[in-house]
């Protein structure tokens, strides 16, 4: 594998209506990330993804842009984006802003255009289709529930959008819009940026000719999943390297693909040594239990599951290329609620699940909050959802049945606003986020989970990311964390994570047992230090018999 110099960074994922609001509207603004760089550079952070900030109705919060080439005033100006970009080159951060191409807002110019003339050229921009017998061209489900086609008025046509019908998809078949798409790509390249993360971009390619899916309907609403239509697609590869040659190539960039349902046989072509990307994220745990009828049927998650699906992707990518390793981002629950027992959930348990995700051969990356062990909120009613998707399941939940109460503890679980309440910096009213009425409610636990009570704590989970990060970084042990092979031991024991990482030099072993009871295993071999541990103390005797406490993870370089 060819090294690249991003391989022994550390990526950090900004959500900026959360962050930090600096103008008392109620919502994180650039500014406010601008005011936290050195905070971000004290954890380590070495590369910052931007979720959107540019011009939108936040009808997806962000990800339905209605101008590719303005900042939304809510966010702030062009010149702060000028600014944030000129002091993170300062302290040696690399910005990453989201690209989001697989559709644009139905406020986007273009998509205006459209609709004045559907069958002029910017109807060509996107998939504008006749209906059938006065009814959408096919039995498509969108991800946030319903036809993924919505009339055009006064027409028999219909407009194609996979995600809200507030975001029509662009139509990427048109080299037209594609051109426009990567003039825009390096409009931004030019001011600076490292780089994008990708979004959503799987769904580029369309299963043409649009056709109905037969398949028996996963609910009772006779659609059908869009997983349908991304299997039977072919070809999403012939953009995506038309991206990488016109763009990313002649800027070196720094991109991270949202890749969910790629194909096996394609993984290489995605970020392998030329791939289209540079990496992509491990969503594997973040999917599993999942099911087509809807949230209200998916499967929690164990920590034995946990572990085989991180195994399983480290075996799958161990040849093919460098992944980007997250336990959570702003579609999901936070990850210490999700991966961890509720009845175990502390400072410990959390150092654990960052210990074994920080561990794994890849990129590591924190979402906001994530470094001070941010949890879900306990949302009490539906009204107090914003998001979407979470809207939409809820209505799943209902109309299998469920009442409001079990339709609510369904979704509030898997809810992306869990990982979009306002950052914790303190326990001054609202966490220090703002000084207004924040856009989404304040975890109550930010009185106790907040920056300012651990910053300075040297036994806080926030020093402790620092500690993993100084670790990765560390040149005695750096070569064999970034390249070094990853072999499970003690596999079948259960709820033992522990791997090791090795080249030909140095051998480290990697033991967390991820659960109540302590444990005593037999060490393969004599250790010659403790790289890092969430306790003070560790129990090894002559014979190399190692107990593990409550949720002990240590990290041993072995003679
Ligand atoms: O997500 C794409 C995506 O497939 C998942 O978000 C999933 O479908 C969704 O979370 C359902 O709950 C990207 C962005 O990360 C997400 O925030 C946007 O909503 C979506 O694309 C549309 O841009």
């Amino acid at each position: 594998m060819q090294k690249k110099w991003w391989h022994g960074k550390v990526a950090y994922q900004v959500y900026p209506k959360s962050f930090l609001d600096t103008t008392g509207n109620g919502i994180g603004d650039l500014r406010g990330i601008i005011s936290k760089l050195d905070y971000l550079k004290e954890l380590g952070v070495d590369i910052i993804w931007l979720s959107p900030c540019y011009q939108s109705p936040l009808a997806d919060q962000g990800y339905d842009i209605s101008d590719y080439y303005q900042i939304d005033p809510r966010f702030g100006t062009m010149n702060d984006m000028d600014e944030l970009i000129a002091q993170a080159r300062k302290r040696n951060l690399s910005i990453l802003m989201d690209l989001v191409v697989n559709h644009c807002s139905d406020e986007h110019e273009w998509f205006q255009k459209a609709l004045q003339d559907p069958y002029g050229p910017y109807s060509k921009y996107f998939y504008f289709e006749k209906g059938i017998n006065g009814q959408p061209p096919n039995n498509w489900r969108s991800y946030f529930g319903g036809s993924v086609w919505e009339p055009v008025s006064g027409t028999d046509l219909y407009y194609l959008h996979l995600f809200h019908k507030k975001q029509p998809d662009l139509n990427w078949e048109n080299s037209s819009l594609r051109e426009e798409i990567y003039k825009m790509m390096r409009w931004w390249m030019d001011k600076g940026l490292a780089g994008f993360r990708i979004d959503a971009i799987i769904n580029i390619k369309k299963a043409l000719p649009f056709s109905d899916y037969s398949y028996p309907p996963d609910r009772d609403d006779g659609l059908a999943s869009i997983d349908n239509m991304l299997r039977d697609a072919v070809g999403v590869g012939e953009f995506l390297g038309e991206m990488r040659d016109k763009v990313f190539q002649k800027y070196d960039a720094f991109t991270v693909g949202e890749v969910f349902n790629a194909k096996e046989e394609e993984l290489p072509d995605f970020i392998g040594d030329n791939g289209y990307f540079s990496t992509m994220f491990d969503f594997r745990a973040a999917v599993w239990g999942g099911s087509e009828k809807g949230w209200y049927a998916s499967r929690h998650i164990t920590p034995e599951i946990y572990k085989s699906c991180c195994f399983l992707s480290q075996k799958q990518m161990e040849n093919v290329g460098y992944l980007s390793n997250i336990i959570e981002n702003h579609d999901e629950p936070r990850g210490v609620s999700r991966y961890i027992p509720a009845e175990d959930l502390c400072e410990t348990s959390k150092k654990l699940l960052a210990a074994v995700s920080f561990m794994l051969r890849g990129l590591p990356w924190i979402y906001q909050g994530q470094e001070i062990g941010m949890e879900n909120l306990s949302f009490t009613s539906i009204d107090e959802f914003d998001d979407v998707s979470t809207l939409d399941e809820y209505r799943v939940a209902k109309n299998h049945g469920f009442n409001d109460a079990d339709a609510l503890r369904a979704v509030a679980f898997y809810s992306r606003d869990n990982a979009r309440t306002p950052f914790q910096w303190d326990d001054s009213p609202n966490a220090g986020f703002t000084t207004g009425t924040p856009w989404l409610r304040v975890n109550p636990n930010y009185t106790e989970i907040n920056v300012k009570a651990q910053q300075n704590d040297k036994t806080s989970l926030f020093s402790f990311y620092k500690e993993l990060i100084t670790l990765r970084k560390n040149p005695d042990y750096a070569e064999t964390i970034l390249y070094g092979r990853l072999e499970p031991f003690m596999e079948k024991e259960e709820n033992l994570m522990a791997f090791y990482r090795y080249d030909q030099n140095q051998t480290l072993l990697v033991l967390a047992n991820f659960q109540k009871a302590p444990r005593t295993l037999t060490l393969p071999k004599a250790y010659k230090s403790v790289l890092l541990n969430n306790y003070k103390h560790i129990t090894i005797d002559s014979d190399a018999c190692v107990t593990l406490d409550y949720y002990q993870v240590v990290i041993l370089e072995l003679a």
